[in-house]
């Protein structure tokens, strides 16, 4: 490849204006780094593989992407783009644009789109969360506690028709948790209709509620064609439900601006099924703190960021940087609700707590249904573990007193630390 077609993107000197450029920051290997840089910031602006004779002046000065930043050792760029390249209220454009054909380039090895930052003038196109993790917490009324809240995930995962349904979400709820919700790959089978589920669902939570004095959410998984989950959100909606479940990586973002602008009024409980597909390989795809950083832009309420001490590859780092993003100041949106989920069971909380602290969604599925007493114990020995760390007791010694957190003790106390 002839090297000087990507010449004139690096500007060392170069220091973009926050509020006029988008900066995106890449990890990647290639065979020379100088020449990769340049080829991924044309490749994301206005260049291609050869000189062109349709290129105008005012077009490669004003819109080019600037390499301003490039650590060749460490393999790290950063690369500014105009913001007049980017249209505004339009995530998929944002995504050709800068984590687009760039990631196919031979000039590069491997490529990683580590983080980005974007001026307030393009974050005011997008409305963001809605409620936000302060308006849940003053739905569940743990506003002035501070602690986190108690989730499940109806388990199995689907087959359960909706009557079992809800009477394991009841359970859950009568057990002691704040939310329950649809598994991701629950949408509306033949076993278990959105509809029926939906209005079950929140009958056992209205009864709930009322035996437990306090409140509840129910996050039903509208995750379907677009026009689709509109029609499932307004449904949850008249139905008196308190929240909606979109898999916002398999429905795609521009499904995810749809709903959202449809302005429902119900937090968006956003599952991240699929995204490690692309940001999981440490050197190569997107990474999670942009991904998590796109669904606060176009505004969901809760956001699954890694359990750290679960089933799933979530390092402590990467989980406390995600987590510090989300619920910080950024833009004027409203913080998002971290949700840890995957593999916890009600002795993984103390340690979870110790790490991450509370402003959490605890989510359980087999830590809570594969109690051996059941979805009501399991709830509760949750609930347990948490007074426990509060207490700051021993786990060990509260269980003493507190069966349900014994019983999970003895099923899973020796279950081996991945973290
Ligand atoms: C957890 C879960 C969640 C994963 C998602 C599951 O169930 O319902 O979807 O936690 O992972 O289907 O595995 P368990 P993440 O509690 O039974 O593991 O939160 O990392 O996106
Ligand atoms: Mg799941």
């Amino acid at each position: 490849m002839r090297h000087d077609v990507y010449s004139g993107y690096l500007h060392p000197g170069f220091r973009p204006d926050p509020d006029e450029f988008v900066i995106a920051h890449f990890l990647f290997e290639a065979q020379d780094k100088a020449n990769a840089a340049q080829a991924i910031a044309a490749e994301s602006s206005v260049g291609t593989w050869t000189e062109l004779s349709t290129m105008k002046p005012r077009i490669r000065n004003r819109l080019a992407a600037k390499v301003f930043k490039l650590d060749a050792k460490a393999g790290l760029v950063s690369i500014a783009y105009p913001l007049e390249i980017f249209e505004p209220s339009n995530i998929p454009q944002f995504l050709s644009d800068v984590a687009g054909n760039i990631f196919g380039m031979k000039e590069v090895e491997s490529l990683r789109l580590v983080d980005f930052s974007i001026p307030k003038k393009y974050a005011k196109g997008f409305k963001g969360p809605a409620i936000g993790m302060a308006g849940i917490r003053r739905m569940i009324g743990t506003a002035k506690s501070g602690r986190p809240h108690f989730g499940t995930i109806v388990k199995p995962k689907i087959g359960l028709n909706p009557k079992e349904n809800a009477k394991v979400a009841y359970e859950a709820w009568a057990g002691g948790c704040d939310f329950v919700k649809d598994d991701e790959n629950l949408a509306s089978q033949r076993f278990c209709p959105f509809e029926e589920r939906v209005v079950r669902a929140l009958d056992a939570k209205d009864r709930a509620e009322s035996e437990t004095g306090e409140r509840k959410m129910y996050a039903p998984n509208i995750t379907a064609e677009t026009n689709e989950m509109l029609r499932r959100a307004d449904f949850v909606k008249k139905h008196g439900g308190n929240c909606i479940m979109v898999d916002i990586i398999t429905a795609g973002f521009a499904a995810l601006q749809t709903v959202r602008n449809a302005n429902i009024g119900l937090p968006i409980h956003a599952h991240r099924a699929m995204y490690a597909a692309f940001a999981r390989n440490p050197k190569h795809g997107i990474g999670m703190l942009p991904l998590a950083r796109l669904a606060r832009l176009i505004g969901v309420d809760q956001l699954h960021t890694g359990a750290i001490v679960g089933k799933m590859d979530a390092p402590k780092k990467e989980v406390l940087e995600i987590n510090g993003e989300m619920t910080r100041a950024w833009l004027g949106l409203r913080p998002v609700f971290p949700v840890a989920s995957g593999g916890i069971d009600p002795t993984r909380v103390p340690r979870l707590l110790d790490i991450a602290g509370t402003d959490l969604v605890i989510n359980a599925g087999g830590g809570i249904h594969g109690h051996p007493r059941g979805t009501r114990a399991g709830a509760a020995a949750l609930r347990q573990a948490f007074e426990a760390w509060h207490e700051g007791v021993p786990m060990e010694e509260y269980a003493a007193k507190h069966r349900e957190l014994r019983e999970a003790l003895q099923k899973w106390g020796s279950r081996t630390r991945e973290y």
